[in-house]
């Protein structure tokens, strides 16, 4: 590990406060005619660059960026629109870019060989979709994530609410972690063993909006709509807001029921969004750390809440919390089709796929579960380390793995037999979160990317209503590369 940052618990000075994204905001050309969808045509631009991760006297970063920012510009646009982005490659290598979250077309959802042709370098591809949802998405290639997104390729995509919710100020905050060396420079070892067996690439140096954050200033009584955006490669995050009581108004984009986090921790796995109301309810001149306490005796602090001197008002106001719902269809559960889905690999893989297949073989309802881990167990050799259903990806054409009626519910009873959690990500739909370990979650939550613990079991509901073949996979870019995804097709 190295000596610098991410900043420690005790660290008080507030010299680098949070870059805001807004300063790199994409400004499109907006056109419309009466009756048609007003268009956004915009230009995003991957290539090599430096960026000041780090504060001075530490020199820039080189960085792989969109519009030589990191992250890349923030593309706002308002539901219903029409965006039309030309994304130039400016790299050694292939790219393509996915907008994660974002219910696009197939043709258009950037995944290299299965929806398009890698886009070359020096050469541009024209994606066009609508923004169907409201809500917190982002951008990143999925041509060699795990170093692309890596070494800084990641942009916010904010698509507003008709009427959107009433706050004092909107902030995005992209959270990115990375393994950097004592000169400041990404170490090169991408898609190291090591890394891919375990829990992915975890860094040393965590940046909000691309920089190391000591400082966010804000007022008492101030209401904030803080939207947090996990770019990392590996790294969970469960941020606790000390004296702060935050609610999470929407996870994935989409609005939930608004609620206080379990345990008082936004957790976040890589991919994942939530947006936020944040009352600041502190005293002026103040100071409150938020602190990332996901990996239990490596807590550190992220940044800090400074209160001014100027309070805002005296108590939060009160103001609705409810965001409107998108255009999703609601899945019928009773009328779905069942689908099983066993993750499994890993270290310590074998162990948990043993001890799991002792307890559903005690309990009669794992029947058809027990027989598949027992028959993968003999599956764990070759070259891939993890697998879905038995298969470990490899190459870049995938027959699909399931096959899901178009138009109709399906629920997937997903399994987490190995000894590591997986933020699981689905393009083209967003499913609801219906149970975890069989008992009914508590706010049925609309999410692109579900966060499975090692040894859960998870349910989730979707219409499959967006034909093609889609991606599945998990989000850790290390374990993907290493076999832990598949295609889902929809017809
Ligand atoms: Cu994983």
């Amino acid at each position: 590990m190295s000596i610098f940052l991410p900043p420690t618990l005790t660290r008080r000075n507030l010299l680098a406060g949070v870059a805001g994204t807004a300063a790199a905001t994409l400004l499109p050309v907006r056109h419309g005619l009466a009756g048609a969808p007003v268009v956004r045509d915009l230009a995003l631009r991957a290539a090599p660059g430096r960026s000041a991760l780090l504060p001075a006297p530490r020199g820039r970063t080189p960085v792989w960026s969109y519009n030589d920012a990191v992250p890349g510009p923030e593309i706002r646009v308002r539901q219903g629109e029409r965006l039309r982005i030309a994304v130039e490659n400016g790299l050694d290598e292939e790219t393509t870019v996915h907008w994660h979250g974002v219910r696009t077309p197939n043709a258009m959802d950037g995944v290299p060989h299965l929806t398009q042709p890698p886009i070359a370098p020096g050469e541009t591809f024209r994606y066009e979709f609508d923004a169907v949802d409201a809500g917190t998405f982002w951008y990143h290639p999925h041509q060699r994530s795990f170093e692309q997104v890596g070494r800084g390729l990641y942009g916010p995509l904010i698509v507003e609410e008709a009427e959107p919710l009433r706050v004092d100020r909107d902030v995005t905050w992209v959270l990115d972690d990375w393994r950097l060396g004592e000169d400041a420079a990404i170490a090169g070892d991408f898609g190291g063993r090591h890394d891919m067996m375990h829990a992915g690439r975890i860094g040393n140096v965590v940046t909000i909006n691309g920089r190391v954050a000591t400082g966010f200033a804000v007022r008492r009584g101030e209401r904030i709509r803080l939207r947090l955006i996990n770019a990392a490669n590996a790294r969970i995050f469960a941020l606790d807001f000390a004296d702060h009581a935050p609610l999470v108004v929407a996870l994935d984009g989409q609005p939930v029921t608004p609620h206080r986090p379990a345990g008082g921790r936004v957790v976040l796995g890589p991919a994942m969004r939530a947006d936020l109301v944040l009352d600041c309810t502190g005293r002026v001149d103040s100071r409150a750390m938020v602190v990332d306490r996901f990996y239990e005796g490596l807590e550190y602090g992220l940044v800090e809440l400074a209160y001014g001197a100027e309070p805002l008002r005296d108590a939060p106001p009160d103001w609705p919390l409810e965001l409107a719902a998108n255009p999703l269809a609601e899945p019928d559960i009773g009328a779905a089709t069942r689908h099983q889905v066993l993750f499994t690999g890993g270290m310590m893989g074998r162990m948990v796929m043993d001890e799991m297949a002792g307890s559903l073989g005690r309990d009669a309802s794992g029947g058809g579960m027990m027989g598949r881990m027992r028959s993968m167990m003999g599956m764990m050799h070759g070259d891939g380390i993890w697998l879905i259903n038995g298969m470990a990806a490899k190459g870049p054409v995938l027959e699909p793995m399931l096959t899901l009626k178009r138009g109709r519910s399906h629920v997937l009873a997903m399994t987490n037999a190995t000894a590591w959690p997986h933020p699981i990500h689905l393009h083209g739909h967003s499913f609801r979160v219906v149970s975890r370990n069989g008992d009914p979650t508590p706010y049925r939550e609309w999410q692109d990317t579900v966060l499975m613990a090692p040894r859960e079991t998870v349910e989730i509901a979707l219409v499959a209503d967006n034909p093609g073949d889609w991606m599945f996979h998990c989000h850790i870019l290390e374990h993907q590369m290493s076999g832990m995804m598949g295609v889902i097709r929809v017809a």
